[in-house]
């Protein structure tokens, strides 16, 4: 049975950086990645079947750009041979962060995209299953799957939920540094990145012991040691990207001023930075630290605004045409 279906799917940072693939085809990440996701942050995508040859797809009121249709049409593609069923669909997105915020849009699309079309086409998929979809997508949407501190182990195709949103009292504060879409979009840097840096194959190598410390210090609740290996990911990916050919430099002035105010405050308040595909710098603190966090962040100049954010649920579907009750289901 077809159904139109709204699923919403969470925003995600990686702790522990997902940089280079093992396998492009595939989309199989070449390291493990160890993230949180977010509350309130949050792609909503509804997927409605259509009487039509080719599926449409809207991006945040208007027809996607042509790369982005491909992609999300692939990942219908690889949905319709599973259910059977060659209908093609609507889709349509709406991101409820601002654009250009450093909150990756992509990880929360694909993961939206898989639950809500998963479902319009009839299939009951579990979470491991959307997640490996959405991977395929996007490798960072197959821990949008997921609530709370979510890993993505070397060689999975899916994620798993490590911590549940309420395990520990953190926040992830966003300090937004600019504004306008990046210069270069993160798929292609990454792929710059694996065929021309030197240093790539000394960050694939790093990357597994990271991680496993990331998982360590989120067992024990070790802030300090989480946020040193947090730190040392960003960094040893981000020095990989500065000596690709051509370089890829996604700071700013404003994100190194950021990262040595983070630094300077961490004589006396735990926080400890983390930068993506962009000038923003988010910073990982506890609740009891966060507004005072908050302040000195908004005070560094070229600092735009702040935005605070705790962990969160996983992606689920909100509302089924088919479905009596509206709420939330799980994927
Ligand atoms: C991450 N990023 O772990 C890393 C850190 C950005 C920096 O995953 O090619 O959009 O679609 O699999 O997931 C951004 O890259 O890349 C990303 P594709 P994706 O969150």
């Amino acid at each position: 049975m077809s159904v139109k279906v709204i699923a919403r799917a969470p925003s995600n940072i990686a702790l522990i950086k997902y940089w280079g693939k093992a396998d492009i085809q595939r989309n199989l990440p070449a390291v493990p990645s160890l993230s949180l996701t977010l509350d309130g942050l949050h792609t909503e995508t509804s997927a409605e079947p259509i009487s039509a040859t080719d599926d449409v797809v809207h991006l945040d009121g208007a027809p996607a750009p042509e790369s982005a249709a491909r992609r999300v049409t692939a990942v219908l593609d690889r949905l319709r041979a599973l259910a059977q069923d060659a209908t093609r669909l609507r889709i349509e997105t709406h991101n409820n962060f601002p654009t250009a915020s450093g909150l990756a849009s992509s990880a929360s699309g694909f993961a939206a995209l898989v639950v809500a079309a998963s479902r319009a086409l009839g299939l009951s998929l579990s979470a491991e299953q959307c997640s490996d979809l959405a991977r395929e997508g996007s490798a960072s949407a197959a821990r949008s799957l997921y609530g709370g501190f979510v890993a993505l182990p070397l060689g999975a195709a899916s994620a798993h939920a490590v911590l549940p949103p309420e395990a520990w009292d953190l926040h992830l504060l966003v300090a937004v540094t600019a504004s306008g879409p990046k210069p270069i979009g993160s798929t292609s840097a990454m792929l710059t990145t694996q065929e021309t840096s030197a240093y790539y194959p000394a960050w694939v190598q790093a990357a597994p012991s990271l991680f496993e410390r990331g998982l360590a210090a989120l067992q024990a609740r070790d802030l300090a040691a989480l946020g040193a290996a947090m730190e040392e990911s960003t960094l040893l990916m981000h020095a990989t990207m500065m000596t690709a050919r051509p370089p890829v430099l996604y700071f700013n002035g404003t994100t190194l001023e950021v990262i040595h105010a983070v630094r300077a405050l961490r004589e006396h308040t735990p926080c400890y930075f983390t930068m993506d595909a962009g000038p923003h710098v988010k910073v990982l603190t506890t609740g009891a630290a966060s507004a005072a966090v908050a302040a000195t962040l908004a005070a560094v100049p070229g600092v735009k605004k702040v935005i605070d954010a705790r962990p969160g649920p996983g992606a689920h579907v909100v509302e089924a045409a088919s479905s009596p009750s509206f709420g939330n289901v799980s994927p």
